[in-house]
């Protein structure tokens, strides 16, 4: 018979041992004083002003900077007037960074991606701040992007900052929130903004219209590269890359990037002068991670030299303005209270089709018009 106790033996034999026992507990040490939590509790409840939360940015301090964003991320409208204040504030120091927008379907490797491209950036001394638009945040109050266990590294490296989609009821709103943090992230000196986004609704448009270099992350598929790839996402691409190019994966990884650079070519010149490729990477391995950094140079090169770099950023900041008019009239219109009930009345009305689509818009902006 095979003697037990031998082969695993109990680290104190004069003890009787049973499965059942249980190890005293180690009690769990007081890690912060009353008078410590209260101090902390009576800080966070006093809000910084401006200036100080604008000092702490600039002196690179990382909890003002979450406190900036958590302020802009308020819809408490007195947070929101410190918010803007504060932006207007941050402006001078900010848009001295490069911003590249990441794409790419759940699942096809975005997060670690990032990881892999953000170590490579914070290695060659760069400042990587991580920045999500998630549009499913809008739905569930939570987010799926900014997925910081995928990113185990980088959130650990003193050089990155890596900051959870935004909740809100509107993709617009949320994106734009997205937008404003950016400026804070910049002020606060970091010199390359990520923005990841899911390839699903209308946020690559959002993320596209922030960022100066947008990514679009592909697996090899089928063998069918480009089915089910809308159009107007390739169009918005500077760059291709086919991700988890590693294993058995590496033959038709490249396969897929040859079908994806044919159908480059029948695209339509770039305003930009820049002529988008596809390309293989392994965010797992990191290969090919340094060729899209060169990449992304090379095309920073031309666009700064050609002016388009700096063309593209005004016409981006000309239609957030246009975009947050918008997005408040259409608020204020929906929460007016009177044509919340005539909309309900016309919406009715369209239905059983005794008006035209047409006039019931316009009865209910008559109305709204009138009204104001
Ligand atoms: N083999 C391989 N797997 C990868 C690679 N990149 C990501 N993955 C895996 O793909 C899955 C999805 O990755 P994730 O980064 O969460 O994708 P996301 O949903 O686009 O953010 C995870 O299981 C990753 O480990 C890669 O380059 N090679
Ligand atoms: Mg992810």
């Amino acid at each position: 018979m095979l003697n037990l106790r031998k082969l695993f033996p109990l680290s104190d034999p004069s003890k009787k041992a049973s499965a059942l026992n249980e190890k005293a507990g180690i009690s769990a040490p007081e890690i912060i004083s009353e008078a410590a939590a209260g101090q902390i509790k009576q800080s966070r409840r006093k809000l910084p002003t401006t200036t100080e939360l604008l000092d702490g940015i600039r002196s690179a301090n990382i909890t003002a900077l979450s406190r900036a964003i958590t302020l802009v991320e308020s819809t408490n409208v007195s947070h929101q007037s410190q918010a803007t204040e504060l932006i207007n504030a941050c402006l001078p120091y900010a848009n001295k960074s490069v911003r590249i927008g990441i794409t790419g379907v759940p699942g096809v490797g975005k997060s670690t991606f990032i990881e892999a491209f953000g170590k490579y950036l914070t290695g060659l001394g760069k400042k990587v701040a991580v920045l999500a638009v998630d549009p499913s945040s809008t739905i569930s109050h939570g987010s799926i992007l900014g997925d910081k266990t995928r990113m185990e590294e980088l959130v650990k490296d003193p050089n990155a900052y890596i900051r959870p989609s935004a909740s809100g009821a509107t993709l617009g709103g949320v994106a734009r929130k997205t937008r404003e943090t950016i400026t804070l992230c910049e002020a606060a000196g970091f010199d390359t903004i990520l923005i990841e986004t899911v390839g699903v609704g209308q946020s690559e448009t959002a993320v596209h219209s922030m960022v100066d270099f947008f990514l679009l992350l592909k697996i090899s598929g089928a063998g069918d590269e480009l089915q089910g790839i809308k159009r107007g996402i390739m169009e918005m691409a500077d760059a291709i890359v086919i991700n988890k190019a590693d294993g058995d994966n590496i033959r038709k990884a490249k396969l897929a990037k040859t079908e994806f650079n044919k159908a480059l070519h029948l695209f339509p010149a770039k305003k930009s002068g820049w002529t988008p490729t596809a390309s293989t990477c392994s965010a797992m391995t990191k290969d090919g991670i340094a060729e899209i950094w060169h990449n992304i140079e090379a095309f920073l090169e031309l666009t700064q030299n050609n002016g388009y770099f700096k063309e593209k950023r005004i016409e981006q900041n000309q239609f957030w303005m246009m975009e947050t008019i918008n997005d408040q009239l259409k608020q204020h219109f929906l929460n007016h209270p009177q044509i919340q009930r005539l909309l309900e009345q016309e919406k009715n009305a369209v239905q059983n089709q005794t008006i035209s689509p047409f006039a019931a818009a316009q009865k209910l902006l008559d109305f709204y018009f009138k009204s104001e």
